[in-house]
């Protein structure tokens, strides 16, 4: 029998930049987490001035960018930390994941600085001028509408842009983001000599050169033939001129960018053979941390983005939501929605409802009932991506509502609830979109188990109010944090694969020993009364039709 297992002694390390935070989870040869670290932005690095991690245009046109900068000496700083605690000589192999679709974009001459960094200075003060624009626009920004519906137009419209790429036309997605770029800032454009996403940017710092874009990753650009697996021609005609050369070549989420750079060796003794494995996007990585492997299972992430995910080998792109290749097999699919207003939104509630506290939040939760006699509510703190729909909240009263059928039901505009009946409304009406959205892309109904992860998943009151609404079992990892993980993972992955000279599917790694290992899953909360959840399923439908009547009153697209 072939030998999958890891050298005894090394450690793999896996970082999570994310939008307000930079993680780190360091697993040992058995797979076991013997570090975790995290940076938060806000505090951390308060001379950016940034809140939850961006900058967003006072103009409310929907621009929402993050310093380049900031990412950068966080990386800095993780080392400095993990470096106190760790001996980083033992790490085998580096991963990670980045934010999906922001956009980093590196001067001409900057390949040069990269590749002869100095160990005796910070890494800032050195690439702080490397960039053709400061500010990178990240996944919450909103402002390519025009640019989405160009690109969807030149291709043959949003379903074929959708067919070839995965995805139609998004405001975040990098495609759009490098038009309008081009569009109102030629010169930046021109001044461009590489185009990285946040997962390649960050792993360009670790090898001192430009990393590939991961080919998981690369299906949030709107850039790139999902079946092929290539930049696909007709898309970059469609974006901006001279693309291709900007964006360099693809590559595999198992495959090794290069040897970490002399500068982590000399400054935080890193070994000079330590290998650094493609980073890839948040979502993909937690789809490899939560280690889903049947197309039963659903993941549903419940951080500063809500996004839920599945697997499958025979994808079906549509009008709503993304294909994704998966990022621990060469072959499958992974397929998500996703949610801009989530962990903020919740936060926004909570601190004008429930005493800016979780604890009184939950106890709303408890005592408000089921259903919340018929009350419903849609929250848009920002710029909704599932439904397109602007900022606004809008609540309303389902008059002689049972939760048996719609017959007789009126719905009334209101213009406020209660505070505990404002917390259910927010809470019932996330998970709800979550379920008739997945329902009509064809992921699992009802999933034969759910896999919480992301902050919120820590809050066992709000996984109840996801069990009732779905009606199946839901498990959580041992931290909420599945990103980071996975990134980790994939490095242990990404060695193997390097060691053997070839893919190796990687639940050879873990293989009999999963429930031993801190990839293991535990059950939070059981499924919900049967019952209640086909009641869920009337309020859901009455939800989705208000939804389609905002949609069309007050959409974008
Ligand atoms: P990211 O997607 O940027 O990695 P995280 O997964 O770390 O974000 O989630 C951060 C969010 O988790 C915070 O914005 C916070 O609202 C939320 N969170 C943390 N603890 C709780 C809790 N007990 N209940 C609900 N939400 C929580
Ligand atoms: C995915 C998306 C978000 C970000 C959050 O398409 O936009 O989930 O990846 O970091």
């Amino acid at each position: 029998m072939e030998d999958y297992s890891l050298p005894k002694d090394s450690l793999f390390l896996g970082f999570d930049s994310s939008t307000q935070s930079l993680k780190a989870t360091v697993l040992d040869s058995n797979l076991n987490t013997v570090a975790s670290e995290q940076l938060q932005f806000d505090s951390e690095l308060p001379h950016y001035k940034t809140k939850d991690g961006v900058y967003r245009d006072p103009s409310n046109n929907g621009r929402i960018v993050s310093p380049t900068r900031m990412w950068i000496e966080a990386l800095d700083l993780m080392l400095q930390k993990l470096s106190k605690s760790l001996d980083l000589s033992k790490v085998a192999a580096v991963s990670g994941s980045g934010q999906q679709h922001g956009s980093v974009y590196w001067k001409k001459g900057s390949a040069a600085i990269l590749s002869s960094l100095d160990p005796k200075k910070p890494l800032v003060d050195q690439l702080g001028d490397a960039f053709s624009t400061k500010e990178s626009p990240v996944w919450m920004d909103s402002s390519t509408t025009a640019q989405c519906r160009e690109i969807e137009k030149a291709v043959g419209g949003a379903l074929e842009l959708s067919k070839l790429t995965g995805s139609r036309g998004y405001e975040r997605f990098t495609g759009p983001q490098i038009r309008k770029l081009f569009q109102t800032q030629p010169g930046v454009y021109d001044d461009t000599e590489r185009i990285s996403v946040v997962s390649s940017f960050m792993a360009s710092l670790l090898i001192g050169a430009y990393a590939c874009i991961d080919e998981t990753d690369a299906a949030g650009m709107n850039l790139m033939d999902i079946r092929q697996r290539v930049w696909s021609k007709i898309v970059l005609e469609a974006t901006a001129p001279s693309l291709e050369e900007k964006l360099g070549k693809l590559a595999p989420a198992h495959a090794v960018a290069g040897c970490i750079a002399p500068y982590f060796v000399e400054r935080f003794h890193f070994n000079k053979n330590c290998l650094v494995v493609q980073w890839s996007g948040d979502n993909p990585n937690s789809l490899a941390g939560l280690t889903l492997s049947t197309s039963g299972d659903l993941a549903i992430s419940l951080g500063t983005s809500d996004t839920v995910f599945g697997i499958t080998d025979d994808p079906e792109p549509r009008l709503e939501g993304h294909v994704f290749p998966n990022p621990v097999d060469t072959k499958g699919y992974m397929i998500m929605l996703v949610y801009k207003n989530a962990s903020l939104t919740r936060e926004d509630v909570r601190n004008h409802c429930a005493e800016k506290s979780w604890d009184v939040f939950n106890k709303y939760l408890q005592q408000t009932p089921p259903l919340n006699g018929g009350k419903m509510g849609f929250y848009y703190k920002e710029h909704e991506i599932l439904p397109p729909l602007p900022v606004g909240f809008h609540r309303y009263i389902l008059e002689n509502f049972e939760g048996e059928t719609l017959d007789g039901v009126n719905e009334v505009e209101v213009k406020e609830f209660d505070p505990p009946s404002e917390v259910r409304a927010l809470v019932e009406g996330q998970f709800l979109s979550m379920r008739g959205h997945a329902e009509r892309f064809g992921l699992p109904s009802p999933p034969r188990r759910i896999i919480a992860t992301g902050g919120a998943s820590a809050n066992q009151t709000i996984l109840s109010c996801l069990a009732s609404i779905y009606g199946c079992d839901i498990y959580t990892v041992q931290r909420p944090d599945s990103a980071s993980l996975g990134a980790a993972l994939r490095a242990a992955h990404g060695y193997l694969c390097s060691k053997k000279g070839s893919f190796v599917p990687i639940s050879n790694m873990y293989k009999d020993k999963l429930e031993k290992t801190s990839l293991s899953c535990k059950l939070a909360v059981t499924a919900g009364d049967q019952q209640l959840v086909s009641k869920y399923a009337v309020m859901m439908k009455k939800r989705l039709e208000i939804e389609n009547r905002l949609v069309e009153k007050l959409g974008r697209c």
